[in-house]
């Protein structure tokens, strides 16, 4: 049964960071409560919810994804680019410890969020972004090298993470917005372009074979249906004021 490990949203959210994103007003209440509608997709799709403990003076502690990086063999905590978000880590790191034997840790002057790191399979791209660096992609070279990964840094553009900009939606199918990515790095795979209306909607959380989606972007989830892909939608506007979207609030492995 694959483990998901989530936060509860801080009462705090609406001082979080924004990159891309002019500030709007948060609804906390609106918030937990579309958080706990994500917590039940994740059950219901077999996920076993771990959760971790309230961080009530981080804004963003309920994106849990820029903290851990976990695969199959090892973990990798993070040391997030923002540095308000760095007092997230030790928590995660705890909470991994009875699922992996090896955890490594990004070390400065690396930084790195959680959020550019895509992985399929035996492949991992790394974005270059505002968070994540060149230091932090040769350490996650060194680690996972030895273990067959092929890790590659991949440039980001007008979007905060890579995995704002593309995202797997099947085994060699991506979801992606060409505006904020280049999409010939991806020539092996078969892509699915965001509608032009809908910029943010790249963000897909692929569990097995099943796909949770927002909600909010309903043109890009029409091309995704049209697809044949089963989509599992969930109401995500708060986090998506606060510059999340649905892999970001969970790690699951
Ligand atoms: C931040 O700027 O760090 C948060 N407001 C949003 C983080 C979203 N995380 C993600 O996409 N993995």
């Amino acid at each position: 049964m694959p483990i998901a490990l989530t936060r509860p949203v801080s009462p705090n959210m609406a001082e979080c960071e924004l990159t891309h994103f002019e500030r709007q007003p948060i609804d906390i209440a609106l918030a937990e409560k579309q958080h706990e509608e994500y917590e039940d997709v994740l059950r219901a799709l077999g996920c076993e919810i771990v959760h971790l403990p309230e961080l009530e003076f981080h804004p963003d502690s309920v994106f849990v994804e820029d903290c851990a990086v976990v695969l199959e063999e090892v973990a990798i905590i993070t040391w997030p680019g923002a540095e308000t978000r760095r007092g997230e880590v030790h928590s995660v790191a705890e909470a991994l410890e009875p699922y992996r034997k090896k955890i490594y840790y990004i070390e400065d002057p690396g930084v790195l969020d959680g959020g550019d790191v895509l992985v399929v399979g035996k492949q991992i791209w790394v974005g270059m972004s505002s968070r994540s660096n060149t230091a932090a992609l040769l350490q996650m070279q060194q680690i996972l090298a030895p273990l067959g990964y092929l890790v590659q840094g991949v440039k980001v553009k007008n979007c905060l993470h890579l995995k704002s900009a593309v995202t797997a939606v099947g085994p060699d199918t991506l979801l992606l917005n060409p505006d904020w990515i280049d999409a010939s790095i991806f020539e092996d795979f078969n892509i699915i372009e965001t509608h032009p209306d809908e910029p943010g909607a790249a963000n897909a959380l692929l569990i097995g074979e099943d796909v949770v989606y927002p909600a909010d972007f309903p043109m890009t989830a029409l091309r995704l249906a049209e697809a044949g892909i089963e989509l599992f939608l969930v109401d995500n506007s708060e986090v998506i004021k606060a510059e999340g979207g649905v892999t970001c609030c969970s790690v699951v492995f």
